[in-house]
C-alpha cells in the first residue's frame, strides 16, 4: 500500500508518498499477521495515515532475507569500494530529495521544518557520506611474530546486525546506524520507533534507486516489546545496536545474555549538566544554553538540562537567559510556519511524562520561574520551562525529562561544580562556558561524560566518536570509532615454516 500526503503549508507544498508495508528483500510486503498502527501529527494530534508492522515472524523473515544477501551480494562478496559507491549514491539521492525527507520528519516528530531541512537532514546526509568514505579503508594489520609465521588480522563484519532506534532523530539515527553498518559489510534489520515510522519508509525508495543488492537493508516497523525485543533474542542476529532509554537498554542487553550472547552496543539516556562560569562570555552562552535544553524540544539525549551557574554571572546569565525563553514562548506553534522556533512534544505519553515531572518538581517545592504549561488547545505543546529552587536530590534533578524543561542551580568553584554536575547515574554529556582556556580543559577532563562541547552544545560531527560514560551507553558511535563496533577481529597464523 502507498500513503500520499499532501503538504500545502506556507513553508512546503507538494504530494509526498511513501509505500506503507515493511521493507524485506527490496519489497514492501504485508506482516504475516497484517496488523497496522496508526501514526499521529504531534502538532494536532490526529492520525496522519496508517502503516504496517510485524511481528517475530516478520523479524525472522527480515533475518532470512539479510542473511542471504550476506552470503551472496554483500558481506564479503562486496568489495568495499562498490559498497562505498552504494552509500555516496544514497547520500546523492538524499540531497536530492531533502525537502521531501524534511518535511515528513517534521510531520511525523513535530520538529520546524527549516531546522529539519537545513540541519538534521543534511547532518544525516554527511554521515553516509563519510562512512562511504570509509567502506575501503576498514583494514587489518600485519603483525611480526616469529620468521616462521606470517600473521595477520582481518576485521571481517557480523553479519547480520539488529538496530533499534528511537524516534526523537529518526533520519539521523538511521544514519548512524546504517552508515558504519553497511560500510564494514553488514545486512541489517533495522526498526524505527512506532512513534516515527514516516521517514524511513521514504528512504527505502532511495535504498532501492542507490542499487543496493535485496536484503542489505530491512526495515521492520513495530513495537518494542514485539519487534524490538525479536530482534534483541534472534540466535541469527549477531550483534545489535540501540538507541533509546535505559530501562530498555538493560533489556535488551539481559535478551543477549539469555541468548546468543550477542554484541551489544547501547546510546542511553542522559541528564547532562551546562555549566556556566563567570568569565563566560555572556550572550553566546545563552544562545547555547538555551538550545542545548530547548533544542527539538529538549527531545535530545544530550540535553544540558541541569544548568549550573557561578554565583557571579548568576544575575545577569538568568535575566538573559529567561528572555531567550520567553521569546521562544512566543513563538511556540505549527512546525510548518514561518517563523514558528519551538514544536510539540512527539507524543501524547511523552506530553505526559514532561508534564509530569514538572509537577513533581511543584510538590517537592520547586519553583517554575517560566513555563511549565501547556501552549494552545491541541497537539502536544508544552511552554520551555525553567524552574529554580531546586537541590540536587529532586526528581527533576536527577531524572531525564526529555521535555523542554530546565532546572538553574547555582555554584561557587569550580572544584564544586564538577563533583556536583559528576552526581548522576548518566555520562553522556557536559557543556561548559568559559572564556578561561585552562579551565576549559580542565573541566572538559575532569567531567564524566562521553562528549565535553565548550561553548557550544550539542553539536555532533560525523568524524567525532560519540557515546556514553555511566549508565548512558556501551560502546561508541561515529567517527573511525564506529568501525570497530560493527567489526569482528580475526587474528591469522600462518605457519611459513617447519
Ligand atoms: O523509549 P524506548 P520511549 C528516553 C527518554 C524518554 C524515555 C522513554 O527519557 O522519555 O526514554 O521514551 C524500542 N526491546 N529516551 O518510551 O522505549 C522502541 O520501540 C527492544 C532517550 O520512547 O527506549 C523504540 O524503537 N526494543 C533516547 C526504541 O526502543 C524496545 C531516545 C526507543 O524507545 C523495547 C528515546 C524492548 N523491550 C527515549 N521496548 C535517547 N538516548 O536519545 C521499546 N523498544
Amino acid at each position: 500500500a502507498t500513503y500520499t500526503h499532501k503538504f500545502d503549508t506556507p513553508v512546503y507544498k507538494a504530494d509526498v508518498t511513501i509505500k506503507t508495508g515493511l521493507f524485506i528483500g527490496n519489497k514492501w510486503v504485508d506482516p504475516v499477521e497484517g496488523k497496522t498502527i496508526e501514526v499521529i501529527n504531534p502538532a494536532t494530534g490526529k492520525v496522519i495515515t496508517s502503516v504496517s508492522i510485524g511481528t517475530s515472524q516478520d523479524v525472522d523473515l527480515a533475518v532470512k532475507a539479510a542473511e542471504e544477501a550476506y552470503k551472496t551480494s554483500w558481506g564479503l562478496r562486496c568489495s568495499g569500494r562498490e559498497r562505498g559507491k552504494l552509500l555516496y549514491k544514497l547520500a546523492e539521492l538524499m540531497d536530492r530529495d531533502i525537502a521531501e525527507l524534511a518535511a515528513l520528519e517534521s510531520l511525523d516528530v513535530g520538529k520546524v521544518f527549516s531546522a529539519t531541512k537545513d540541519g538534521e537532514i543534511p547532518a544525516a546526509i554527511s554521515t553516509f557520506r563519510y562512512y562511504a568514505g570509509w567502506a575501503d579503508k576498514v583494514q587489518g594489520k600485519t603483525i611480526e611474530t616469529t620468521d616462521a609465521k606470517f600473521t595477520y588480522t582481518r576485521h571481517e563484519p557480523f553479519g547480520v546486525v539488529g538496530q533499534i532506534i528511537p524516534w526523537n532523530f529518526p533520519l539521523f539515527m538511521l544514519s548512524w546506524k546504517l552508515g558504519p553498518a553497511l560500510a564494514t559489510g553488514n545486512t541489517i534489520v533495522l526498526k524505527p520507533s512506532e512513534l516515527t515510522p514516516l521517514s524511513a519508509l521514504k528512504l527505502t525508495d532511495l535504498i532501492i534507486e542507490a542499487g543496493f543488492p535485496p536484503g542489505v537493508v530491512n526495515i521492520v516497523n513495530g513495537y518494542g516489546p514485539e519487534v524490538g525485543q525479536a530482534i534483541s533474542e534472534h540466535p541469527r542476529i549477531r550483534k545489535v545496536a540501540f538507541t533509546g532509554s535505559t530501562l530498555v537498554g538493560r533489556k535488551i542487553l539481559k535478551a543477549s545474555s539469555e541468548t546468543n550472547l550477542k554484541v551489544v552496543t547501547l546510546e542511553l539516556g542522559g541528564k547532562s549538566p551546562s555549566i556556566v562560569f563567570d568569565d563566560a562570555d555572556l550572550d553566546k552562552t545563552v544562545r547555547w544554553v538555551s538550545y542545548g535544553i530547548f533544542g527539538n524540544m529538549g527531545q535530545a539525549c544530550t540535553a544540558g538540562s541541569r544548568i549550573f551557574i557561578q554565583e557571579g554571572i548568576f544575575d545577569a546569565f538568568v535575566e538573559k537567559f529567561v528572555a531567550a525563553t520567553e521569546h521562544l514562548s512566543n513563538n511556540i506553534g505549527d512546525p510548518f510556519h514561518n517563523g514558528t522556533l519551538h514544536g510539540p512534544q512527539v507524543s501524547q505519553l511523552q506530553f505526559d511524562r514532561v508534564m509530569g515531572y514538572i509537577e513533581s518538581g511543584k510538590s517537592e517545592g520547586a519553583k517554575v520561574l517560566l513555563g511549565g504549561e501547556r501552549h494552545g488547545n491541541e497537539g502536544f505543546f508544552i511552554k520551555p520551562t525553567i524552574i529554580t529552587d531546586v537541590h540536587l536530590d529532586m526528581k527533576v534533578t536527577r531524572e531525564e525529562i526529555f521535555g523542554p524543561v530546565c532546572t538553574l542551580i547555582k555554584f561557587k568553584t569550580e572544584e564544586e561544580v564538577i563533583e556536583k554536575g559528576n552526581d548522576t547515574e548518566y555520562g553522556l554529556a557536559a557543556h561548559i562556558f568559559t572564556e578561561n582556556l585552562n579551565r576549559a580543559i580542565r573541566v572538559s577532563n575532569a567531567v564524566e561524560a562521553g562528549s565535553a562541547w565548550v561553548n557550544i552544545a550539542q553539536i555532533t560531527d560525523t568524524a567525532v566518536p560519540f557515546g556514553g560514560y555511566k549508565n548512558s551507553g556501551i560502546g561508541r558511535e561515529l567517527g573511525e570509532y564506529a568501525l570497530s563496533t560493527y567489526t569482528q577481529v580475526k587474528g591469522v597464523h600462518i605457519n611459513i615454516g617447519p
